[in-house]
C-alpha cells in the first residue's frame, strides 16, 4: 500500500531501494522524500533523537527522571514507543495519566485503559492521577457549569467562563509539574506535534500574547525553581507524520477525538494552516524552526527582562507572577461558581 495524500511524484521504490528493496509506503510531506515502512521508522526516530539532543533534553548517561505526560492518544503513544526504543536501557522513564472524567463515548476512561496497557508492554511504570478526587470537579462537571451559566445568562465582569479546553490545559498543566516535583522527576516530556504547536503559535500572534510568544518552544520552564523542565520531542513532526508512525510501527492509541475538541477556536486555524501547507510545502515545518531561531529570542528578551518568575504562590506555594498563581486562582472561581449555582459535584 502507498499512502498518496494528494501529493504529485509517485516513485514507487523506497529512496534507499539499494539497501532495502522495498516498496515506498509512503511519502514524507514537507521533503517528498519516499520511504518503505522501516526506513519511514527510522527517519522519524531520527529525527526525534536529533532534537532531544540538540535540545539536551534528557539523555541515559544522566542521573535524570524523565516523566512522560500520556493521554492514550496517538501522539502521547508515539512518543512512548520512541523514548523506549532509542532508549532501552539506561533511562528512568515513568508516565502519568490523568483522568479528566469526560464521559462522552467513555473518552477517558478508555483513554486510561489503553495507556495503562501500552505502558505495562513498555515496561514503564503508570501512574494516575483524577481530577475529581484531589480538586472536587471534573472536565463534564465545568462543561455543565458552562451550560448552567449561559443558561441563566449570566455574565462575570471579573473572571468570564472559558471553554472546557482551557480549564482542562491548566488542571493537566499545574498537575503534572505538580507530580513531577514532589517524585523527583527531572524532566517532563509531553507529546506536542508540530501542527499543534504551529497552531498555537499563529493563535498567540494574531492575539500577540508575548508572554505565550515567548514561552513556546521545544524546551521550556528551565532554571525556574519548582517547575520541572518541560520537553516536546515531537517538536517539529507533525500530526500527519505521527498518525503514520502510528500505522506503520503498530501503536496501540485511542482512535476516538475528545467530545470537546469540537468547541477549540483553534481548530479552524489549524485548517487553514492546512491549506497553506498545501500549496507552501514545507510553511509549518519552516515557520517553527525560523520562529525559534529568529524571533523567539527577541521577545523572549523583551518579556523577560522586566519580570521574574520567583515569587511564589501564597496558596500552594509554586511559581506565580501575581499573588496568586493562576491555578489557584482557577479553583477559587469554579469552586465557588459550583456553589452559586447550587451545581451538585
Ligand atoms: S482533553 Fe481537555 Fe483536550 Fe478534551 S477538554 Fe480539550 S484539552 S480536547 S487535549
Ligand atoms: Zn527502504
Ligand atoms: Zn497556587
Amino acid at each position: 500500500m502507498y499512502f498518496y495524500l494528494g501529493r504529485s511524484s509517485l516513485p514507487k521504490s523506497c529512496k534507499f531501494f539499494s539497501e532495502c528493496k522495498s516498496p515506498a509506503v509512503y511519502q514524507i510531506p514537507h521533503s517528498r522524500l519516499s520511504l518503505c515502512r522501516q526506513h519511514y521508522l527510522k527517519n522519524v526516530e531520527k529525527r526525534v533523537k536529533e532534537l532531544i539532543e540538540k535540545k539536551h533534553m534528557f539523555h541515559p548517561d544522566r542521573d535524570e527522571k524523565l516523566l512522560v505526560a500520556a493521554s492514550g492518544g496517538k501522539d502521547s503513544q508515539v512518543l512512548l514507543s520512541i523514548i523506549k526504543k532509542l532508549y532501552p536501557v539506561g533511562l528512568d522513564v515513568e508516565a502519568l495519566y490523568i483522568e479528566l472524567g469526560i464521559s462522552q463515548e467513555n473518552y477517558s476512561q478508555d483513554s486510561g485503559i489503553v495507556a495503562r496497557k501500552f505502558c505495562e508492554e513498555l515496561n514503564i511504570p503508570f501512574h494516575q492521577l483524577n481530577v475529581k478526587d484531589t480538586y472536587g470537579f471534573n472536565i463534564d462537571d465545568i462543561h455543565q457549569l458552562n451550560a448552567e451559566v449561559e443558561d441563566r445568562k449570566w455574565k462575570f465582569d471579573k473572571d468570564p467562563m472559558r471553554g472546557e479546553c482551557s480549564y482542562c490545559g491548566t488542571l493537566k498543566r499545574y498537575m503534572i509539574n505538580k507530580f513531577a516535583f514532589e517524585n523527583g522527576f527531572t524532566c517532563v516530556a509531553t507529546g506536542h506535534n508540530l501542527t499543534d504547536e504551529t497552531t498555537q503559535l499563529m493563535n498567540n500572534f494574531f492575539n500577540m500574547d508575548l508572554n505565550f510568544l515567548a514561552k513556546s518552544g521545544p524546551v521550556a520552564d528551565v532554571h525556574i525553581p519548582k517547575l520541572v523542565p518541560r520537553v516536546k520531542p515531537l517538536f517539529f513532526i507533525s500530526e500527519e507524520e505521527i498518525a503514520m508512525y502510528a500505522y506503520f510501527a503498530d501503536i496501540a492509541h485511542l482512535g476516538t477525538e475528545c467530545a470537546y475538541s469540537t468547541h477549540v477556536p483553534n481548530i479552524q486555524l489549524k485548517k487553514a494552516l492546512k491549506e497553506i501547507e498545501d500549496y507552501r510545502r514545507g510553511n509549518n515545518l519552516s515557520l517553527a524552526r525560523r520562529y525559534h531561531k529568529i524571533m523567539q529570542p527577541v521577545i523572549e528578551k523583551a518579556v523577560h527582562s522586566d519580570k521574574s518568575n520567583d515569587k511564589l504562590c501564597s496558596v500552594c506555594g509554586f511559581p506565580t507572577f501575581g499573588k496568586k498563581c493562576k491555578f489557584c486562582k482557577t479553583i477559587a472561581v469554579l469552586t465557588d461558581r459550583f456553589q452559586q449555582l447550587k451545581i451538585e459535584l
